[in-house]
Parts: C-alpha cells; structure tokens; sequence
C-alpha cells in the first residue's frame, strides 16, 4: 500500500489522535518560526531567540527582552490562520460532532492562532504571548500593555511584570503538561506538525505515544529524520492538510 493511503486509513480508523504543533504551523501565517526568528530582522537580528527566552536573559536585561516581546506581539497581532489551524479545528469539531473519535490538540506556540482558528481545547504547553503575570508574586495581569516600552510594574508588589510564556530553564504549565503526557500516553496517531522536535520536553512526546503502540506521524518541509517517526510526509502543514482532504 502506498504511503499516502496507509496515512489516510489511519487519519480514518484512530479512535485516539494527538497532535502536537510548533512554530511551522504558523509560518504560512506570515509569523517567523522560533529558529528563524532573527533572520533579516534588523535590530533583533544581533540577539540570540535562546538567550532572549530565557530568565537569565531578561534578569540579565528585562529591557530588552521585554521589548523584544512587544515587537513580537506587534508583529503577531494582525496575524490570522492559515489552512493548517483551521484544518486542524474543523477536524476537532468534526470529531466533537461524531463522537467517534478525540482529536487533543496539544501546542508549543504561543501566538493563539489555533484558538483564533476555532479549536478547542488547546493544551497550550509554553504559554501564551499575550498574557503577562508578575515575576515576584505571580498576579496576573490583564490591562494591555500595547505600546508600552519600559517594563511595566506590579500594581500589587511593585515587582516586575513578565509575558506569560515558558522560558528555559523553567517547568511547563502543570495542568497542560498533564493533558499533554496523557494525550500522547494514550493515543493510537501522534501527530507531530510543524516542530523541529528539539525542545524538551515537548519533544518527548512522540517517543512516549510510540512506547504505548501510537504510529507517529511528522509533517514537516523539513523532516527531522527522527527514528521515532514512523511516517514523515515532507511539506508546508497548509498544504499538506489540503492534499489529505484533513
Ligand atoms: C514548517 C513550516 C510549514 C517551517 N509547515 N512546518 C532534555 C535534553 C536536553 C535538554 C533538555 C532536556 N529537558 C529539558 C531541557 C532543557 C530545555 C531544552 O529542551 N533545551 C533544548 C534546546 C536542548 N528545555 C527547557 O528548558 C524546558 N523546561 C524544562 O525542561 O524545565 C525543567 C524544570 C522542571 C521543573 C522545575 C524547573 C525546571 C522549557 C522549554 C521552554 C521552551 N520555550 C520556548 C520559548 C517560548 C516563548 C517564546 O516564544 O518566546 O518555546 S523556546 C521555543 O522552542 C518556543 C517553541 O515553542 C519551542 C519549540 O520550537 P518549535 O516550535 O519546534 O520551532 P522551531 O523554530 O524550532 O522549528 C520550526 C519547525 O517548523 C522546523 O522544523 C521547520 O522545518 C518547520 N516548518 N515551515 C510545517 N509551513
Ligand atoms: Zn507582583
């Protein structure tokens, strides 16, 4: 049988589908993915993304890395779905609908296109770039920040006021890791769309969908050639959800 139809029959016959998306699936979005984030962006272009999305980083300089932020909230703020996000919420409604099947949609981004797209739930695993809560006394805070350049102050502690999302060095979100160790735990398709798989722990999931008996499946321009991966199909995921009819 060829590939494409193997993929199709088991798209078709999962009663347990986990998805686990990174940064490509937002490039056809028009947003850089995490990797090629600094390429060609002026000012940014001398900084290191690792070294930015660090605490390091922002104890060393919360300036910069708080303006680099806003730049990024300024980019994505316009930004919309493409194909790939809403393939990706129409099968999770469909699956709602028919009841035949969970599709988990688990997401290292934090752009909150999925949700723009219409999916639900989203486990989101690193946050999103839109919120903001207090280093020092964790309070969340809601007012918009638009514009602003200097970092702004804890109205409650007077501590310094982060964007909300996992840096290194830092634990996932308790609950998402949770429904993201489970989903993968129990799936029969893991889905591993547009992520180069080289951040943990995220990246372990798919080994972890293996180990219970999951096929893995990578879409990717650019396959990461990992022994986990039973079938890789090479390409943009908005065009490759468009030619499986997803
Ligand atoms: C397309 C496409 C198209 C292009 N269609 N595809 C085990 C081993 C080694 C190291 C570690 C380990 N465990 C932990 C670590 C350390 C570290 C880590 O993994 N480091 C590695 C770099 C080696 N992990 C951590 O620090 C994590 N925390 C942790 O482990 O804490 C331990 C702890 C426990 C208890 C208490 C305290 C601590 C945290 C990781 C947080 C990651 N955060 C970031 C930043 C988020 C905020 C922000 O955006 O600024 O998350 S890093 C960055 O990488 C971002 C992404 O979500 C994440 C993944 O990147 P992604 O999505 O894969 O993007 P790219 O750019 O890498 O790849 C894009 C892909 O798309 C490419 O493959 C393209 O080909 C493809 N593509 N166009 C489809 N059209
Ligand atoms: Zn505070």
């Amino acid at each position: 049988m060829e590939i494409e139809q193997e993929v199709l029959d088991l798209i078709e016959n999962a009663k347990r589908v986990c998805i686990l998306t990174g940064a490509g699936v937002s490039a056809e979005s028009g947003i850089a993915t995490f990797r090629d984030a600094q390429e060609g962006k002026g000012l940014w272009s001398q900084y290191d993304p690792q070294q930015l999305a660090s605490i390091d980083g922002f104890l060393n300089d919360p300036q910069t890395v708080w303006q680099w932020y806003q730049w990024r909230r300024d980019v994505n703020k316009d930004k919309e779905p493409n194909p790939a996000h809403l393939a990706i919420a129409r099968w999770q409604q469909r699956s709602h609908q028919d009841g035949n099947q969970l599709v988990s949609l688990i997401t290292q981004n934090v752009d909150g296109l999925h949700q723009k797209a219409g999916s639900s739930p989203v486990t989101e695993l690193h946050g999103n770039i839109w919120h903001n809560h207090c280093l020092q006394c964790n309070q969340i805070h809601q007012a918009s920040v638009e514009g602003l350049e200097a970092v702004p102050e804890c109205t409650y502690c007077g501590g310094q006021v982060r964007p909300s999302v996992v840096w290194f060095g830092e634990a996932l979100p308790e609950q998402a890791w949770r429904e993201a160790e489970s989903a993968a735990y129990s799936c029969d398709l893991f889905l591993s769309v547009g992520t180069s798989s080289q951040v943990y722990p995220a990246a372990g999931l798919a080994a972890l969908a293996k180990s219970q008996g999951a096929k893995v499946l990578e879409i990717n321009p650019d396959p990461t050639n990992s022994s986990v991966v039973d079938y890789q199909i090479a390409g943009k995921a908005g065009e490759v959800f468009k030619r499986f009819n997803i």
